[in-house]
């Protein structure tokens, strides 16, 4: 007699990228045999990507690992939960005894924004680590906004985003978001989107070194050279000056020293380094002065480049210049439901430490991950001899990863946080290993920051923990505990009462909280919730900004309304706020921050000296996702390829044709590709996606392992930096290529 597993259904947004989508997940006893787009999701509407529809696949990876990982003799053994945290305590008390605090340091990669444990319990971690060694994925990729926001706004965290719903005129420089979805804005389905801002007359203008599939579906496409953007957009701010375009703006300082700034980049000045002609600059210049609404955005492309900085604030500056801050149609803040609003901040600064080695200023609490391998390598007092990775690859995605790698191996003591063996994880003494997608909670606390609607939405664990496996929450727990002396075996609910009453003390005696002047005891014990952070997220909504205020507004939100309404809460258009957000000691925009426009000599000397000859720039395609993806067979196909996109005439000078392969110099290293002739990208400039190369002994990806790929980044210099910010330059690096 056969028994059949019954199915079950599951709405859960999908932790991926950053759109969010909806899932509808159908799963037989712990197996999911169906993913789809949930149509009901009230912000996501069923849309659904490759990705997406793979998340089976992902979650029931039978590489991910079942059981903690120790390194012994060299080889990985299996042990107890016990045993591998008894060997975090030991490990990390050596280091700390013979090196000090500083000798260890803590990376925290992409997916710890897409989990709920890292927004909860990294902050924690780092600080009860106590070393100034923390490093993330965000210097290489987003740590430009958020310094320029920092200055510009006063708040390094509220960056603005394309109100795209409502925009006549869309500038988008940098960001290829029907590859990857969106990023700094959240908005599922992109494509259709941006098909709709053209269907009601709206103008879509990309610029981008290479043509892609946004650019095909936009009305106007510049090709740019790599880098140069920072050079462009003063050339659209100058204009806006020179033919008096610029609106005026009363809540906003430094537009004279702006202008003095911008009269050095005029279109006709800076038109040979950018590849674009002086007339087509001032063109786009009058027409995002002219349309009702306009708004530009920067993403990728713009930010891990030499002048990130520059590039973020001046995309802010244009639209401060046209009208477009904080008006519908234009650049708005959305309005985290997760994120209170009445909590006053100091002034933002950079560099209130610096790094030992190099001398980078620290920006948001860290230090550019383009320099931990300097720090690893490095010997003197506050050398990094031991390391934590939470969700992290960067021995892929590092700038100059296999320097990076090879600093890891050098390492006295490693532990990862990680489903898998992979590139960086390998060098771990031991790994720790997060249980499945399915068997954890979701919520987006960081993407609901940048929604294009404002939206709330909480997807429960579909499946139950298997026994004696701890979630990644307790984890983390258990690691915050460790690092703060307690070992291995303290009460972890001594931990949650902490951060929870921590929290609630504060709130209590800030005047504007909802809870001003309230008991806290009491309202500790109003919070519910299954596990930690279901009670972290019940916290955090109701004294956000359209919470229940723990009575104070009884139709507001809590958790209990997250789980009544399984396909989200739609909480509207996005509303003008820039008094809300506003965090500057004088409460102005500051258009002209004196600590960006200091690097602006470096702009204008790279005019002169930018490299004149090949330089490689990145890609993203749908089917993949940072360097994570490429196990699942999938996904690993069609046109997900780790191929050199070169510009016909480029490869009719070297003699190569589709498939030849060639040889990729620059200062670092040396990798061979195919190449894969294409002239949606401009002459001297060369292409290559990032987070392939899986075959390093030790790694085991069964199936990424056997794909034809190589790391980008073992070409990419971590020598040159946004200084800034303390970003990496993945975007303008210079090459040479050989044929073979
Ligand atoms: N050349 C070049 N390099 C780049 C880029 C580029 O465009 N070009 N892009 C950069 C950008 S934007 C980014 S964000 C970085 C990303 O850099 P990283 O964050 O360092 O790398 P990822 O490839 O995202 O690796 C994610 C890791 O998290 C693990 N992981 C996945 N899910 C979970 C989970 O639920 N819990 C835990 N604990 N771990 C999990 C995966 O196994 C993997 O080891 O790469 C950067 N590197
Ligand atoms: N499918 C998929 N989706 C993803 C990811 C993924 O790896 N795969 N990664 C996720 C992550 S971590 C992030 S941060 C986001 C990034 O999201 P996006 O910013 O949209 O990233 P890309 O698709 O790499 O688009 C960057 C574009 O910049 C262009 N570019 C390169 N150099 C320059 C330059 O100097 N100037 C200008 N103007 N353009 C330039 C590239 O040609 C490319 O088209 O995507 C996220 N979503
Ligand atoms: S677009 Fe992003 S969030 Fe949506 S299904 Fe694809 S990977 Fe998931
Ligand atoms: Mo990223």
């Amino acid at each position: 007699m056969s028994t059949a597993v019954s199915t079950t259904t599951h709405f859960r947004t999908c932790p991926l990228c950053e759109a969010t989508c909806g899932l509808k997940i159908t799963m037989a006893g712990d197996r999911v045999v169906d993913v789809r787009g949930d149509k009901d999701d009230v912000f996501t509407n069923g849309f659904i990507c490759p990705k997406g529809a793979k998340f089976g696949d992902l979650d029931m990876d039978p590489d991910r690992l079942s059981k903690p990982l120790v390194k012994r003799a060299g080889q990985f053994v299996e042990v107890t939960w016990d045993e591998a945290f008894a060997e975090v305590d030991r490990g990390l008390k050596a280091v700390r005894e013979k090196h000090g605090t500083n000798a260890v340091a803590l990376y925290m990669g992409n997916p710890s924004v897409h989990t709920m444990a890292g927004p909860v319990f990294n902050g924690v971690f780092a600080k009860s680590l106590g070393t100034r060694n923390v490093y993330t994925a965000s210097t290489s990729d987003q740590m430009p906004k958020h310094v320029s926001s920092g200055y510009i706004f006063g708040d390094p965290y509220s960056i603005p985003v394309p109100d795209i719903d409502r925009t006549d005129y869309l500038l988008m420089l940098g960001a290829n978001p029907l590859e990857s979805n969106g990023s700094l804005c959240t908005a599922p389905d992109f494509p259709g989107r941006l098909k709709k801002l053209r269907a009601r007359g709206g103008k879509f203008v990309v610029v981008d070194p290479r043509r892609t599939r946004t650019a095909d579906l936009a009305d106007q496409h510049l090709f740019i050279r790599p880098g140069a953007d920072a050079a462009f957009l003063f050339a659209l701010v100058h204009t806006l000056f020179d033919e008096n375009l610029a609106v005026e703006v009363p809540e906003v300082n430094g537009v004279a020293e702006l202008r003095v700034l911008a009269s050095k980049f005029s279109p006709e000045v800076v038109s040979d380094s950018c590849g674009i002609e002086a007339g087509a600059i001032r063109q786009v210049a009058r027409e995002l002065a002219a349309a009702p609404t306009a708004v530009v955005y920067g993403r990728i492309g713009t930010t891990t480049a030499e002048f990130g900085t520059i590039s973020s604030w001046l995309v802010d500056a244009l639209n401060v210049l046209t009208g477009n801050l904080d008006t519908p149609g234009g650049a708005m803040f959305p309005r985290s439901a997760a994120r209170a609003t009445y909590v006053k901040r100091k002034p933002f600064r950079t560099g209130r430490w610096h790094s030992r080695v190099r001398g980078f200023a620290e920006a948001i609490g860290e230090l550019p991950t383009a320099t931990l391998a300097d720090e690893i390598e490095t010997p003197g007092e506050g050398q990094v001899r031991a390391l934590f990775t939470v969700c992290g690859n960067p021995a892929s995605s590092a700038p100059n990863a296999p320097r990076l790698a090879a600093a890891l191996a050098d390492l006295e003591f490693m532990v990862s946080v990680d489903p898998y063996v992979n590139e960086t994880t390998r060098h771990a003494t031991v790994i720790l290993p997060p249980p499945r997608m399915t068997q954890s909670p979701h919520f987006d606390f960081g993407f609901t920051q940048f929604g294009v609607r404002n939206f709330a939405n909480f997807s429960p664990p579909a499946l139950p923990l298997p026994q004696g496996r701890p979630s990644e929450a307790a984890i983390m727990a258990r690691l915050v505990m460790i690092a703060a002396g307690q070992g291995p075996e303290a009460d972890l609910s001594g931990l949650e009462e902490m951060m929870i009453g921590g929290l609630l003390a504060k709130a209590v005696q800030i005047d504007g909280s909802p809870v001003h002047g309230a008991d806290p005891t009491e309202l500790r014990q109003m919070i519910e919730g299954d596990g930690p952070l279901e009670r972290f997220l019940d916290l955090s909504l109701r004294l956000g900004p359209y919470g229940d205020g723990f009575g104070a507004n009884p139709e507001g939100l809590n958790l209990g309304t997250l789980l009544a309404n399984p396909h989200g809460v739609d909480l509207g258009p996005l509303r003008p706020r820039l008094a809300e957000v506003l965090s500057t000691a004088d409460g102005k925009v500051h258009l002209c921050p004196p600590e960006i426009s200091a690097d602006v000599p470096r702009l204008l000397a790279w005019l002169e000296e930018r490299p004149r000859g090949m330089v490689l720039i990145g890609r993203r395609h749908l089917r993949s996702n940072n360097s994570w993806m490429h196990n699942v067979p999938a996904l690993v196909t069609g046109s997900n390829t780790c191929t050199l996109h070169i510009n016909p005439q480029d490869a009719e000078k070297l003699s190569v044709t589709t498939g030849q392969r060639v040889r990729v110099m620059s200062r670092t290293g040396t990798i061979e590709v195919s190449v894969e002739p294409t002239d949606k990208i401009m002459p001297g400039v060369v292409s290559l996606p990032h987070g392939w190369g899986h075959d390093s002994p030790g790694v085991r990806l069964s199936v990424a392992r056997n794909t034809n790929g190589v790391n980008v980044n073992t070409v990419t210099d971590e020598s040159i930096l946004d200084v800034l910010s303390g970003t990496a330059v993945f975007n303008g690096v210079p090459v040479e290529i050989k044929g073979l």
